[in-house]
């Protein structure tokens, strides 16, 4: 599942830096004959299914002792601290490469979809690098790039020299072949997506790694003509070890989520310029309603309030914020679908924490509102602010629709 070393699409890239627009258009004409996809199961029933998204966190030893009949619908598996070694496995595997803390060791994330009647279908078109995994509704996709290898491709692209380069070239590649994946399987919309960036916060070139990545993405989703507000999907980014690949992973559907932002904050498309040149691209949640049930999906959130870091250097508070940022896109979800209710309890949550040593702080922050039997897992990552000590995601469903 490594991301593999310079092919095809990578080259055709470094082409597209010298002659975008009409490398574009030949690209289109030529994508007509080259994306075939190879699948590896039957493709998906159109019949009306009862496609509904589930997700588990499950040790590498249970899912490897699971039933044929469970890995039916499987979409895909995520380790943490590297991908876990799953013989037979069917579903893309992949990995955030953050190491877990606590008593979370050898834990996976597991997206099923739920349902006798569903049909997954593989898929890896043939020039990307994009694994994925799909039912008439959804996809799961996952795609890791190592920066050594688009460096190793050629000359950087005027004007991004050196480091910085890999990573703004990285990132539109990557983003280029998921909206690529999107458009061939028909599920264009992007509900959330994951991405982990060794080294977040280092600069090279003058320019934080995390603001490189943002034009990068920007970018990409302007020339992939999509809005650059009200529809970004669900999002968190997050930092890895120095040596890890960039690994980013989705899901998509076929039908529309509903953006969700939180009243307390600023839309981070909206961020003013001191967070750097071209704002973030994402929701703060979105919700999304299939047949069988909803499920919510909160982005990475933090201690901010408006645009503004607050608490300072304090971890405690900075989870108390985060809760209450949490809460109130819990009450906004509820307002804008109307009948499916959320709460904390029906929540699964990822708790990124960026010094090892807070773990207990936070633990103990969240001990009072969440129950005991609330999965969480902690992740030791850097936050895309510096100033950032924690930040938190979580994933609800709820089967009333
Ligand atoms: C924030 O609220 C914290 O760049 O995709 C959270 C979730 C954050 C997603 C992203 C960034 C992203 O601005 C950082």
């Amino acid at each position: 599942m490594d991301a593999r070393l310079p092919g095809p699409v990578s080259r055709q890239a470094a082409v597209q830096g010298l002659t975008r627009s009409r490398y574009r258009f030949r690209n289109r004409q030529a994508k007509l004959l080259s994306m075939t996809t190879t699948r590896t199961s039957t493709a998906p029933s159109t019949a009306a299914s009862t496609a509904a998204l589930q997700l588990d966190y499950l040790s590498s030893d249970r899912i490897a002792s699971q039933a044929p009949s469970w890995w039916r619908n499987v979409l895909g598996i995520v380790g943490f601290e590297k991908p876990p070694v799953i013989d037979g496995a069917r579903a893309p595997i992949t990995a955030s490469m953050t190491p877990t803390l606590g008593a979370n060791g050898g834990l996976c994330e597991v997206w099923r979809v739920a349902g006798p009647e569903v049909q997954l279908s593989n898929g890896a078109a043939r020039q990307s690098r994009v694994r994925y995994r799909y039912c008439r509704e959804l996809l799961f996709g996952s795609i890791r790039i190592e920066e050594r290898a688009i460096e190793a491709e050629g000359p950087p692209r005027s004007g991004a020299a050196g480091h910085s380069g890999a990573l703004v070239r990285a990132t539109e590649i990557a983003y280029r072949e998921i909206f690529e994946v999107l458009k061939e399987t028909e599920h264009r919309h992007l509900i959330r997506i994951w991405n982990y960036l060794p080294e977040i916060n280092r600069e090279t070139d003058g320019d934080e790694r995390y603001r490189l990545f943002n034009s990068a993405r920007q970018l990409a989703f302007r020339n992939s003509g999509r809005a650059t507000v009200n529809t970004a999907p669900a999002a968190s980014a997050l930092g890895s070890p120095a040596g890890s690949p960039i690994s980013i992973y989705f899901l998509a559907a076929r039908q529309p989520p509903k953006m969700i932002e939180n009243p307390r904050q600023t839309s981070a498309y909206h961020y003013p310029p001191k967070f750097g040149r071209h704002s973030p691209m994402f929701s703060r949640a979105c919700v999304l309603s299939e047949s069988a049930g909803t499920n919510l999906f909160v982005s990475g959130t933090a201690s901010i309030v408006g645009h503004e870091t607050i608490h300072h250097g304090d971890v405690a508070a900075q989870t108390r914020e985060t809760l209450a940022n949490i809460h109130a896109l819990l009450e906004e979800a509820n307002r804008v679908v109307g009948r499916a209710r959320y709460s904390m309890d029906g929540l699964k949550f990822k708790v990124y924490v960026r010094r090892p040593a807070d773990l207990c702080a936070i633990e103990e922050v969240l001990a009072r509102p969440l129950r005991s039997s609330t999965p969480i897992v902690y992740l030791q990552a850097d936050v895309c602010r510096e100033d950032l000590l924690v930040e938190i995601e979580a994933t609800g469903e709820s089967a009333e629709c």
